[in-house]
């Protein structure tokens, strides 16, 4: 076994990447992330003790929530990036470390001397030689916990954390700082290194996971609305148009402003790509003239996607995918994504505006696109335009004319067996509405399903964070409809998820008490058969069976 990763649906056989990745992490990268987790929560051990003495360190709390990060499935592909990283998280650990040391004997007239563990202790011996950072990642991976059930909830809280550390990123770059996130991500990062913990206690910081998801994915929804507006109802192009362009692909919405405000006038067409779709539906965003329209698909379609696409391509978050020499000279990385070799627009400095002009140039050089009829697609579904349509979907299922809302958020995976989403969207009785977000979407959003009174019969409020507004949505038709419980509402839940960050969604989403919610195409490998009971016991989840079955018991209200 060169690697071990099963973060992600896509893991081998639903057991485990042993070899390679198949998101295509190499077993070296894989290493170098399973080193950084482990440093992270070193940072963590010392940055929650110096909590307790009231000090923090906004810096360092900034680096651990951008490590996550950087873990999550199809960001960061590139050995040196990670090789440097785990070097300044080295720095980052001992700044925080010299901090508390520093404050606990001012406080008790005395040396800290609790064994501290390996994660806050261990340091290279040479910071040139990567292979010690390899080899050392080899030894505290994720099987080096030996037992199955507590590393199973250890590592759904890290696979948690990291989706709620993406969110959280979004959100602080956008000027939404939140420190109680950050206290609490470095105390559960923490806690995963104590052996003491008995299952019932880690099975409560899975619950304060969910609790800190909701507060990431409100913040970022802030965020958001406070810079962009309101999305708005709006049917996006999804054609193109002739002329140069460039395409961006993930859900940075900051790079996209930039990205707009650097190209205006300059005769460039700016094309969103996968989860960056609902930008189009922002006030502030959609007022660019020459941001066009929507290209192609979610993010496992890329090959081919952008080797048609004969313009520059940015990608801002997950999900990429090894490029192809079609496109590898005019595809390009920002922030904490990267790909070895691919052209990388580096950071923000001094509160400058990042410098695209290296995509630009390449847009111009590339002689540009074809015009190409596209479909329209309507999106602009969050909880504002929703809430905004509250009097209209009340009356509707009061009238019987809606009869049931089914969840169908989440991500799109390369796998056959999601085809199952798109006959669940085409199958539904017609009275149901499809409430969803996130790149699961494009399973059934070009379909004509119809509307209801007005009432499009497939609700997009977003990105995958945008999953948020449905539980906004929830807890209104909670009290407007006066039911106790939050199960007795007409909704259902079937949510398809890849990577880390639905698994923050789901987490967020058993916080806040949804239960029988159906999960796929497989349940996460990380969940061990024990683990998985208990959430069947507290939580009636279940995996997603037939499309038969599934819509048989939507229809009985499960
Ligand atoms: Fe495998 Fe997914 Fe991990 Fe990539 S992220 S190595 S595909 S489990
Ligand atoms: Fe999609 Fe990667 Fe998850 Fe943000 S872009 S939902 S998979």
């Amino acid at each position: 076994m060169s690697m071990f990763c099963y973060q992600c649906e896509e893991t081998v056989n639903n057991k485990g990447c042993t070899i390679q990745g198949v998101c295509g992490k190499t077993h070296d990268v894989a290493d170098l992330q399973d080193l950084l987790i482990y440093i992270l929560k070193g940072i963590s051990y010392y940055s929650n003790k110096s909590r307790e003495l009231g000090i923090h360190d906004d810096e360092v709390s900034s680096f651990v929530i951008k490590g996550l990060f950087t873990t999550i499935t199809n960001v960061n592909f590139d050995n040196e990036r990670l090789f440097q990283l785990i070097k300044e998280s080295l720095r980052m650990r001992d700044r925080i470390k010299f901090t508390f040391i520093g404050a606990y004997k001012e406080k008790y007239s005395k040396d800290f001397t609790e064994n501290i563990p390996d994660a806050a202790s261990w340091d290279t011996k040479s910071d040139t030689d990567i292979d010690e950072f390899i080899s050392k990642g080899k030894e505290v991976g994720v099987l080096s916990e030996a037992n199955e059930d507590i590393r199973s909830l250890k590592e759904l809280i890290i696979y948690g954390l990291k989706g709620l550390a993406a969110y959280t990123d979004h959100a602080f770059i956008l000027g939404e700082k939140n420190d109680d996130i950050c206290a609490f991500v470095e105390k559960a990062l923490a806690t995963t290194l104590r052996t003491d913990l008995s299952v019932d206690e880690l099975v409560g910081v899975v619950m304060e996971t969910g609790k800190f998801s909701v507060t990431a994915m409100e913040i970022l929804d802030k965020a958001n609305t406070t810079r962009y507006g309101k999305q708005e109802i709006t049917e996006a192009f999804t054609g193109t148009k002739e002329g140069p362009g460039i395409l961006i692909s993930g859900h940075d919405l900051l790079d996209l402003e930039e990205i707009l405000k650097q190209t205006e006038d300059q005769g460039i067409n700016i094309y969103t790509h996968g989860e960056m779709l609902p930008a189009l539906a922002y006030p502030e965003l959609k007022k660019y003239k020459h941001l066009i329209g929507n290209y192609g698909t979610a993010w496992w379609n890329q090959q081919k996607e952008f080797e048609d696409f004969n313009g520059a391509i940015v990608m801002t978050t997950n999900c990429i995918q090894k490029p192809k020499s079609s496109y590898k000279e005019r595809i390009f990385t920002t922030g904490l994504v990267a790909w070895p070799e691919v052209k990388h627009i580096e950071d923000r400095k001094n509160g400058d505006q990042k410098d695209f002009t290296p995509v630009i140039e390449k847009a111009l050089s590339l002689g540009g696109l074809k015009e190409n009829a596209g479909k329209k697609l309507m999106i602009g579904f969050s909880h504002h335009t929703v809430l905004s349509l509250a009097d209209k979907i009340v009356e509707a299922v009061k009238s019987g004319a809606i009869k049931r809302f089914v969840v169908m958020s989440g991500c799109d995976g390369r796998h056959k067996d999601r085809n199952y989403f798109t006959q669940i969207a085409q199958d539904l009785p017609k009275d149901n509405v499809i409430l969803t977000s996130g790149c699961a979407k494009y399973r059934y959003n070009s379909l004509d399903l119809g509307d209801i009174g007005g009432i499009p019969r497939v609700l997009d409020a977003g990105q995958c964070n945008d999953s948020y507004s449905w539980a906004v949505v929830a807890l209104k038709l909670k009290e407007v409809f006066a039911v106790d419980d939050i199960n007795d509402l007409p909704i259902s839940f079937d949510i398809a998820w890849y990577e880390q960050k639905a698994v923050t969604v789901l987490l967020a989403l058993l916080y806040l008490g949804f239960k029988q919610i159906r999960l796929g195409p497989n349940l996460p490998a990380f969940l061990s058969t024990n683990v998985l009971n208990l959430l069947v016991e507290k939580f009636d989840i279940k995996k997603i069976s037939t499309v038969e079955n599934d819509l048989n018991d939507i229809a009985q209200g499960k």
